[in-house]
């Protein structure tokens, strides 16, 4: 074998190794059969990398919504919750129990915030859809972006494609709404670019949203928390309380016990830049480099 020959091979094992040859992107129609983290074996209450299929996932208990609204109330009650990415975009998946009904007042509102900076006390606390709730207590998950999905509104119809307009539901915009604070105002800086799908009969909804819109992170701090919500942006109210009817946490069993004290103190971190999100071509090309360089050397 040339030696040539020999370093493309060399290269081509070890994109393989890597993973490289699987890069991650999602259609967004909601269709489950593109992301492929088996989670049989996964405990509740966990989240797991899985290196190979390039997913993160949390993997949600079930039955531990809170039941102020229906009892079960399996319409909110998250059972996973799934981050992959490629060059261009985070895409997001988040399963229920059993999503029923969209387009419907009382239907699941979807909040996902995004801390890109990891500093104590930077960014900001509030869950959106007027919850009465607050990221982490101690001010490590203060936001920079917030993610709100308003599953209620008209606009959204069981597997109908739901763009980004960069205007608030609250104000009539589409309900697909990225906030960040401008100027002191919860501002959707959302694009058409950025897209979900509910399906009823999967029980999920799947969303992408442009990696440069949040500044191209090499980490995200997440959390996740749904409400039952009204066409134009606002919680089912819980008369004095958090109105989050379940939320990604390790505290249990009920999500009361997270959300009693008006604060979701859980949250957890998804490194964009190692393994598994290898999908970036300058990634690949390095490795090749590399290769290239060690094959010079002897
Ligand atoms: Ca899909
Ligand atoms: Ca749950
Ligand atoms: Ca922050
Ligand atoms: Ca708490």
């Amino acid at each position: 074998m040339g030696r040539k020959a020999g370093l493309i091979l060399m290269a081509l094992v070890l994109l393989g190794m890597a993973g490289f040859v699987s890069a991650h992107s999602i259609t967004v129609d909601g269709d489950l059969n593109d992301w492929n983290a088996k989670t049989d074996t996964q405990s509740p209450n966990t989240w797991q990398l899985y290196s190979n299929d390039g997913e993160w996932v949390w993997k949600d208990a079930t039955g531990d919504e809170r039941t102020n609204f229906a009892n079960p109330d399996p319409r909110v009650d998250i059972t996973e919750f799934r981050i992959t990415s490629d060059d261009q975009y985070f895409y997001f998946l988040i399963r229920f129990k059993d999503l029923d009904v969209v387009g419907q007042d009382g239907a699941p509102g979807i909040m996902i915030t995004i801390d890109t900076d990891h500093t104590s006390g930077s960014g900001q606390t509030d869950f959106g859809f007027n919850s009465d709730t607050k990221v982490a207590q101690n001010g490590n998950a203060n936001w920079e972006y917030q993610l709100l999905i308003d599953l209620a509104n008209s606009n959204v119809t069981d597997g109908g494609t739901v763009y980004g307009d960069g205007k608030t539901v609250w104000n009539g915009g589409s309900p697909l709404d990225l906030i960040k604070v401008v100027n002191g105002q919860w501002t959707d800086i959302s694009t058409s670019n950025d897209e979900f799908v509910a399906s009823t009969s999967n029980n999920a909804v799947e969303v992408r949203i442009l990696k440069s819109e949040l500044g191209n992170p090499s980490t995200i701090r997440v959390e996740l928390a749904v409400v039952r919500v009204n066409p134009s942006g606002d919680a089912w109210d819980i008369s004095g309380q958090s109105d989050v009817l379940d939320a990604m946490t390790t505290t249990g069993p009920n999500t009361w016990d997270e959300v009693q004290d008006g604060y979701i103190d859980y949250y957890a971190d998804i490194d964009i830049s190692q393994v598994p999100f290898f999908s970036d071509l300058a990634v690949a090309l390095a490795v090749v480099f590399g290769a290239v360089i060690i094959f010079r050397r002897r």
